[in-house]
């Protein structure tokens, strides 16, 4: 198999972390490779040249989600997501997900030039995302033991590293110490902290 990732894409990292922890990384090559390029050699197995995917034969799948699920049913152990018919639990990583989505819109907005920058969408995520920290910091259960690892705490982890790799909320572990802890109970996780993001990694915004 094959993961065409880049090393500071949190929904990327969500599949690294799977692959990592299902005990699949010795069968997995992993592949760094250059986004919005015509020539970028995911696009011969995905015309929509987006990462992850992963590339198994014939098939090529997208969506971290489904990746997940594929590894898991793979190595038969790691990380899982929520079977359709436990609703509570799709639900949750839904929401989830759409807090990666929206602090990854939030982030890419930052790095924009100054001039490209819309204020207007800067203030919504800022306020989107301090609406459900809140509501993280009211929710999360900081895990006693070994955290556990599906979809759903896998979308928080990226999203929390992203959002402190940008720096988006100072003072957030302050105003939010729940979550600090959560987070900080997930980073002592050795995949987890093998796959933060990295300065060393930034490529510059393209379009
Ligand atoms: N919904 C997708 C999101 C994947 C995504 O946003 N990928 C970004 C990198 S983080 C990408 O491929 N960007 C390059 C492009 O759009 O051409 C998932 O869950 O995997």
């Amino acid at each position: 198999m094959k993961l065409f990732y880049t090393p500071n894409s949190p929904y990327a990292r969500i599949c690294r972390i799977t692959a990592m922890a299902a005990g699949l990384m010795d069968r997995i090559e992993l592949d760094w490779v250059p986004l919005r390029t015509p020539d970028s050699p995911v696009i011969p197995h995905a015309t929509l040249g987006r990462i992850p995917l992963l590339v198994d034969g014939d098939l090529a799948l997208s969506e971290a989600r489904h990746i997940c699920a594929y590894l898991h049913q793979k190595a038969g152990t790691g990380p899982t997501v929520a079977a359709y018919g436990d609703w509570p639990a799709v639900a949750a990583e839904g929401h989830s997900l759409a807090f990666l989505d929206a602090i990854t819109v939030w982030s890419r907005e930052t790095r924009r030039s100054e001039e490209d920058r819309s204020a207007f969408m800067l203030a919504a995520e800022a306020e989107r995302a301090e609406r459900y920290l809140a509501h993280l910091d009211s929710t999360l259960v900081v895990p006693a033991a070994a955290p556990p690892l599906n979809f759903n705490t896998l979308c928080l982890v990226a999203a929390l590293g992203m959002m402190r790799f940008y720096d988006l909320i100072p003072g957030w572990r302050a105003a939010y110490p729940t979550v600090a802890a959560w987070s900080d109970a997930y980073d002592a996780v050795p995949a987890i902290a093998d796959t933060a993001p990295s300065q060393d990694a930034l490529i510059p915004l393209t379009r």
